[in-house]
């Protein structure tokens, strides 16, 4: 409600990173609702958004290819599910060295209601092979490519969107993939993908192609430049490993960093979430090396979306304090302090720390 208020009196807007492609982070305050607004729903594009003619096809290793309309999407059973989407570049601009690429502070993270068909359902209708190992998902979005393509293969000049998943992952009804053609209720806007885009809850949001204009099954395993090339976590120390799910994180919502506040009692709010989650535990920390105190963290509201906690915080002293918030889950993931640095900046979950001056 206030954020419809705040968009519509122009106080709340998108904060632009890229004009072309338009890239762009959530206002800080965007965070605060459990619905990010479609208005306020950052945009991560690599390519101008694209024409596309409004068919869906579907081939490869299949037994029955198919063309699909949307309204052949919308004849199939809907389902709606709130989805927390997170760039992997996501707090980039905090990792040292700067690595290159978008430079994402904070906000490039949203939730929205999806409504769409089961990619499950879909697959079924094509009939995949039998030896089909991945399905690979092409966007309608070409162009040159701006940052230096780390696959000797890669066209610079003119790169298409594509990722893939494992054909067990996008076939298992448990997974509640969609192919999802509204977002909070109204028709897919042009950056986010329209007339409609792969969602794949808990993962990086690379993973939710846009534009969708093919599906393969492939018997081999996809490599392509957004797949085995960039969304890479390349560490300095070990293996390089494919981006997937979203690592686990807390995040500070009020009282505002940087901000002033009385001396008295204050309930610090924020929100967590993790793609191998539910998130099971937040803390916070006032001090540097102190304590860490349970918050009181809200069950998920469901099993895709971030969730709720808040603190009551006795504020006693006059003076400048740090707040720190660190989110576990389900699987014990836990945030670590330091940015886990990987050349090309992907999954920066670190515990931030804010502060607030107590006057
Ligand atoms: N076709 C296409 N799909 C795409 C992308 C893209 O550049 N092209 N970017 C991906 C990335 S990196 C992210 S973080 C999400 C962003 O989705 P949004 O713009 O709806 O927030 O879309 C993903 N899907
Ligand atoms: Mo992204």
């Amino acid at each position: 409600m206030a954020l419809a208020e705040g968009i519509e009196q122009g106080r709340l807007a998108l904060r632009m990173i890229n004009p072309a492609p338009f890239n762009a982070e959530a206002p800080p305050e965007a965070l605060a609702g459990p619905i990010t607004p479609n208005e306020l729903h950052y945009v991560r594009s690599n390519f101008a958004v694209p024409v596309h003619d409004g068919t869906l096809e579907i081939g490869g290793a299949v037994g029955n290819p198919l063309t699909l309309t949307l309204d052949d999407l919308r004849a199939l059973p809907a389902t709606e599910r709130a989805v927390t989407l997170e760039c992997a570049g996501n707090g980039r601009l905090e990792m040292r060295p700067l690595p290159i690429g978008e430079p994402w502070g904070d906000f490039a993270v949203s939730t929205a209601r999806w409504t769409g068909a089961l990619l499950h359902q879909v697959l079924q209708l094509a009939r995949p092979a039998a030896d089909g190992v991945d399905v690979r998902f092409e966007g309608a979005d070409h162009g040159a490519y701006h940052l230096k393509p780390v696959l000797a293969e890669t066209d610079k000049d003119d790169l298409t969107f594509v990722r893939a998943l494992p054909l067990a992952h996008a076939s298992d009804p448990a997974a509640e993939i969609l192919i999802a053609y509204e977002m909070n209720g109204a028709p897919l806007g042009s950056d986010h993908g329209a007339p409609f885009r792969v969602v794949v809850p808990h993962w990086y949001a690379v993973a939710s192609v846009k534009w969708l204009k093919r599906i393969d099954v492939l018997t081999e395993p996809y490599t392509g430049e957004f797949q085995t090339g960039h969304y890479l976590y390349e560490w300095p120390d070990r293996p390089a490993e494919a981006v997937s799910l979203m690592r686990v994180r807390a995040r500070i919502t009020h009282p505002a960093p940087a901000s002033t506040v009385n001396v008295g009692k204050h309930t610090v709010r924020g929100k967590a979430w993790s793609g191998t989650g539910p998130v099971t535990r937040v803390e916070v920390s006032l001090t540097g090396e102190g304590e860490w105190y349970l918050a009181n963290l809200e069950p998920p509201e469901g099993p895709y979306q971030w969730q709720d906690w808040s603190f009551e915080w006795n504020a006693t002293d006059v003076g400048r304090h740090t707040l720190r918030a660190r989110a576990t889950d389900a699987a014990g993931n836990v945030q670590p302090e330091v940015p886990p640095w990987n050349r090309l900046g992907y999954g920066n979950n670190a515990v931030e720390v804010p502060y607030v001056d107590v006057r």
